[in-house]
C-alpha cells in the first residue's frame, strides 16, 4: 500500500557542460534557432522563419516528486514507474511496480492532462487477483510496460521479471475503458526457446528498426540493453533471438540495472535510446538511419540543483526510468523510481531563444526558455564569431521563461545565452 514518505531531497553528482545560446539581432520578430549537437550550442541567425525548430537536445529543469494527495507519493521499495492512461480517459495514469510486495500498484489521474492528481486506485489484477512477480532477493520490483502488445488497440500489460529475467504478457481482452488482463504467460522466442534477457528484465514495446513493427527492447541487470525483432506482425508479435544493443561501436553497458526507452530525445527525426541504470540516466544519440540504429556514446542526462550548478540525474542508487509528456506540453519527461519508493518527474525543455524583437525606441528584447536555480549571462557582438562582448550576467530565472530588456547598441546585432 501507499504510505506518505518523508520529504527526502534527492542526490547529485558532479558537474555538467554549461550551455550556449546564440542569436542574432533579427529585423523581424521570429528567428530561427540551428543547433548542433552537445555540447548544447545552439546558434540562431537572423532571418524571418518559424522558431525553434531545428534539433536539439531537450533540457531538464529541476526534479519533483510525485505526490499522492498532500505528501509524498510512496509505494514502499524499489518503484519501477511507467504512465500511461489506463481507463482511457484522456489524462495519464500512473502504473508502479514495488516491493516488497511485489505487485504492481495504479494510480489514476483524478486532474487534468496538464496538472496531473493522482489517486490510489489499487494494484493491477489479472484473472481476479493481485498481479504478483517474485522479485526474489535485492531491489528486483515487478517492471512494468503499458501499450497495445497486439495491435487490436488496447492496453495489455508487459512486466519485467527480476529473477530470471523474463517478460510476462497479460493480455486485455477487454473492450471496456479500462483493461481487464487475462492470467499471464511468458514471451518466447520465435522457435519456443525462453525469452530472456539473464535477470531484472525492463521491456518496452517500441519500433527500433523503423519497418513500423514494434520490437521487444529491455533492459537486463547486467546494464546491457538487448533488442529482439518482432519477425511476425503488429497483431501477432514473433520474436528473434535477442541482440545487444552497441553504442559508440562496443556493447552498451551502463553498468547495472538498465531501463531504455525509444525517443527522438534531439528532435532530428531519428529515435534515440534513453536508458537509465544505477549510476544515471544517459542519452545515447542514434546517428544513423532509421531503419539501421548507429548509437553515440551514452551522455549522462543532467539537471539544474540549487546551488545553480547543472549535475548528472542521480535521485538514488536503484533509480528505474521511464519517459512520458507528465505535464501535456508535447515533450517527454523524464518520470524516475527511486529505491526508497518515491517517484520524481524532471519537466523537459528546449533551450532557446523564443524572442528577439528590437522597439521604435531602442529597447532590445530577448526572451528564453530557462530553468529554475539557474543563473544566465547575455553576451553580445556584432557577428556570430565575435559575439563575446559580456554585457550582463547574473540572471536569475525563477520560472521557466526569462526575459532581458536592454537599450539597443549598434554593434549589439548578435546575442548569446548561456549559463552561468
Ligand atoms: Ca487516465
Ligand atoms: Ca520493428
Ligand atoms: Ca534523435
Ligand atoms: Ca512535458
Amino acid at each position: 500500500m501507499p504510505q506518505a514518505a518523508q520529504s527526502k531531497v534527492p542526490q547529485r553528482r558532479s558537474q555538467a557542460q554549461p550551455q550556449l545560446v546564440l542569436a542574432a539581432l533579427a529585423r523581424a520578430a521570429l528567428v530561427t534557432l540551428l543547433h548542433t549537437t552537445l555540447p548544447c550550442l545552439a546558434v540562431a541567425t537572423a532571418i524571418a522563419a518559424d522558431s525553434n525548430v531545428s534539433p536539439a537536445p531537450l533540457s531538464l529543469r529541476p526534479p519533483e516528486y510525485l505526490m499522492l494527495g498532500g505528501t509524498v507519493l510512496d509505494v514502499g521499495d524499489y518503484a519501477v514507474p511507467t504512465v500511461a492512461d489506463w481507463n482511457r480517459d484522456g489524462r495519464k495514469d500512473l502504473v508502479v511496480g514495488y516491493r516488497p510486495a511485489d505487485k504492481i500498484a495504479l494510480f489514476l489521474n483524478t486532474g487534468t492532462a496538464t496538472n496531473p492528481q493522482l489517486a490510489y486506485a489499487g494494484n493491477l489484477q489479472a484473472g481476479g487477483f493481485d498481479i504478483m512477480v517474485a522479485g526474489g532477493s535485492g531491489c528486483g520490483a515487478p517492471a512494468p510496460w503499458v501499450g497495445d502488445f497486439d495491435g487490436d488497440a488496447d492496453l495489455d500489460l508487459l512486466v519485467g521479471s527480476a529473477p530470471d529475467g523474463t517478460v510476462i504478457l497479460f493480455r486485455n481482452n477487454s473492450t471496456n475503458t479500462t483493461p481487464v488482463l487475462a492470467n499471464g504467460t511468458r514471451l518466447a522466442l520465435w522457435n519456443g526457446d525462453p525469452l530472456t534477457v539473464g535477470t531484472y528484465a525492463t521491456p518496452c514495446f517500441s519500433d527500433w528498426d523503423g519497418d513500423a513493427i514494434p520490437d521487444l527492447i529491455c533492459g537486463a541487470g547486467d546494464g546491457t540493453v538487448f533488442f529482439f525483432k518482432n519477425i511476425g506482425s503488429a497483431k501477432s508479435p514473433l520474436f528473434s533471438a535477442g541482440l545487444r544493443l552497441l553504442a559508440d561501436g562496443k556493447q552498451l553497458s551502463l553498468g547495472s540495472r538498465a531501463v531504455p526507452r525509444l525517443c527522438d530525445w534531439d528532435n532530428d527525426g531519428l529515435i534515440d535510446l534513453i536508458a537509465s541504470s544505477s549510476t544515471g540516466v544517459y542519452w545515447c544519440r542514434n546517428y544513423g538511419t532509421t531503419t539501421s540504429p548507429t548509437l553515440a556514446k551514452p551522455v549522462p542526462l543532467t539537471a539544474p540543483i540549487g546551488s545553480g550548478q547543472i549535475v548528472p540525474v542521480n535521485t538514488s542508487n536503484r533509480m528505474r526510468m521511464d519517459l512520458a509528456d507528465w505535464d501535456g506540453d508535447s515533450l517527454p519527461d523524464l518520470i524516475l523510481g527511486n529505491t526508497e519508493g518515491t517517484i520524481c518527474w524532471f519537466q523537459s525543455y528546449r533551450f532557446a531563444i523564443t524572442m528577439l524583437t528590437r522597439s521604435a525606441d531602442g529597447q532590445t528584447v530577448v526572451r528564453w526558455n530557462s530553468s529554475p536555480y539557474l543563473f544566465y549571462s547575455v553576451v553580445t557582438g556584432p557577428s556570430v564569431t565575435t559575439c563575446k562582448d559580456v554585457v550582463a550576467t547574473g540572471i536569475t530565472s525563477g520560472g521557466t521563461m526569462t526575459s532581458w530588456t536592454n537599450r539597443f547598441i549598434r554593434l549589439q546585432q548578435f546575442f548569446r545565452i548561456r549559463t552561468p
